[in-house]
């Protein structure tokens, strides 16, 4: 322990389902096997900076409700104390991994260099930590939507004096990564999208962010950053519309600028709900498409239409989550993300650590029981049982011909489809059984 903010509490331990303490994992067992892997590397946790240490509590109507030994966050000796806290809860929750955006972890200086200045010195005072430390970077990100520099975006922002500032900022920000031996590198664009049509021209901002994503992809090979390159999607929020709506608008988008296979996606439950699917749907989308990386995991309040960045709580949800995962062959060097943050109402550091915990069993729970779907094998079976057709010579020859050919099959009489139950009803029952 460095600092005193979670007054000195033992690391979280497991116990089992059937302890009552408020502070143990009753279903999070890092060494447990789940097919044939530790569930620690199944699942590959990460405490998200920004919303556990940067976030004062505020919302559209209401200023900081918390009050940290860290706050205000305009100086480097507090940054340092809110590093402290930071890898305290890391080494209590035990994860192997967290997530930073350069704002997060260094005050903005009155320059560029100065901000630098001040972004190294923390990446230094990181440095020394995890070499102690089994937790490892998951990913690292620029915050290039808080500011009001990037008010009307960033890579597609008219103002090529501000794409510059990105570029240089996410320079800065892909080096620090792999400094600290990140495995991803995560670019979430906020503000790249528009508030109106009017003042926008969308194919020049597309091209743009098309250019800008290339410049961050031959980066990547220039200083040989062997992590991945991952986009987030999200429909919008704060932007009215971001151009990075959904897993399969930002396939579409890197196939337009010859990316698909360099850079890859990191899912947002929240972010799927907003954009009006489920998380399965993104994770099975970008499954099928061969993009799928990482997830933050959250929740998201499905009548406020905000994103509200819940800690995740309903395991039928996250078993599905997990499932698909899983079936996708798990992360390899995505993982679990907490993109989550407390209520303001929560104020007690032990709020931040039960947040966790909390969620950490959600996710394991959900786990174990895609886990045993998956050996079960009922969804996979009632699947392929669905698409035999499909096995036969003739369905495969017909994908093979053309529509004459096929007119005349069906024309004799020789095909006549007969409808047969799509059995949802059964397979939610199925579901059920395990969750
Ligand atoms: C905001 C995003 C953000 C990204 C990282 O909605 O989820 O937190 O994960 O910039
Ligand atoms: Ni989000
Ligand atoms: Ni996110």
């Amino acid at each position: 322990m460095t600092s005193s903010f979670f007054a000195d509490t033992a690391p979280v331990r497991f116990e089992g389902p059937d302890s009552s303490s408020p502070l143990a994992f009753r279903h999070y067992n890092p060494d447990e096997m789940i097919l044939g892997k530790r569930m620690e590397d199944h699942l590959r946790f990460a405490v998200a900076y920004w919303h556990s240490f940067a976030w004062e509590g505020g919302d559209p109507f209401g200023g900081p409700t918390f009050e940290r030994p860290w706050h205000p966050q305009d100086d480097m000796a507090r940054a340092k104390r809110k590093a402290d806290a930071a890898f305290d809860l890391f080494d209590i929750l035990g994860v192997p991994f967290f997530c930073w955006h350069d704002a997060d972890i260094r005050p903005e200086g009155p320059t560029f260099a100065a901000s630098l200045r001040n972004f190294h010195e923390i990446i230094d005072y990181f440095a020394e930590k995890m070499e102690h430390r089994k937790t490892g970077l998951l990913w690292g990100t620029a915050n290039m939507f808080s500011h009001r520099r990037w008010m009307a975006g960033a890579s597609t922002n008219p103002d090529p004096d501000v794409f510059a500032y990105a570029a240089a900022t996410v320079k800065a920000c892909m080096d620090a990564t792999q400094r600290l031996g990140g495995q991803n590198y995560v670019l979430w664009g906020g503000r790249e999208g528009y508030e109106t049509l009017l003042n926008t021209d969308m194919g020049r901002e597309l091209d743009h962010m098309g250019r800008f994503l290339n410049m961050v992809v031959e980066y990547k090979h220039k200083i040989g950053f062997t992590g991945t390159i991952l986009v987030e999607p999200k429909p919008q929020e704060p932007s009215k519309h971001q151009y990075d709506y959904d897993a399969a608008t930002c396939y579409g988008f890197l196939q337009r600028y010859g990316l698909e296979n360099e850079v890859k996606l990191n899912l947002e439950q929240g972010h799927a709900i907003l954009a009006g699917h489920s998380f399965e749907h993104e994770i099975a989308t970008a499954a099928a498409l061969g993009v799928f990386g990482s997830i933050d995991m959250n929740r998201n309040d499905y009548q406020s239409g905000w994103d509200t960045d819940q800690f995740p709580n309903m395991v039928p949800e996250v078993a599905l989550t997990y499932y698909h995962i899983l079936k996708a062959g798990g992360f390899d060097t995505g993982g679990t993300n907490f993109d989550a943050k407390l209520r303001r109402q929560s104020l007690d550091p032990e709020d931040l650590i039960a947040a966790h915990v909390g969620a950490m069993d959600v996710c394991a729970r959900g786990l174990k029981a895609a886990a045993a779907m998956l050996e079960d094998g009922g969804l996979e079976a009632a699947l392929t049982a669905r698409y035999a057709g499909w096995d036969t010579p003739e369905a495969q020859a017909m994908l093979e011909s053309d529509f004459d050919a096929i007119f005349d099959r069906v024309n004799s009489g020789e095909i006549d489809p007969k409808p047969r139950s799509g059995q949802q009803e059964k397979l939610e029952n199925y579901v059920n059984r395990f969750v």
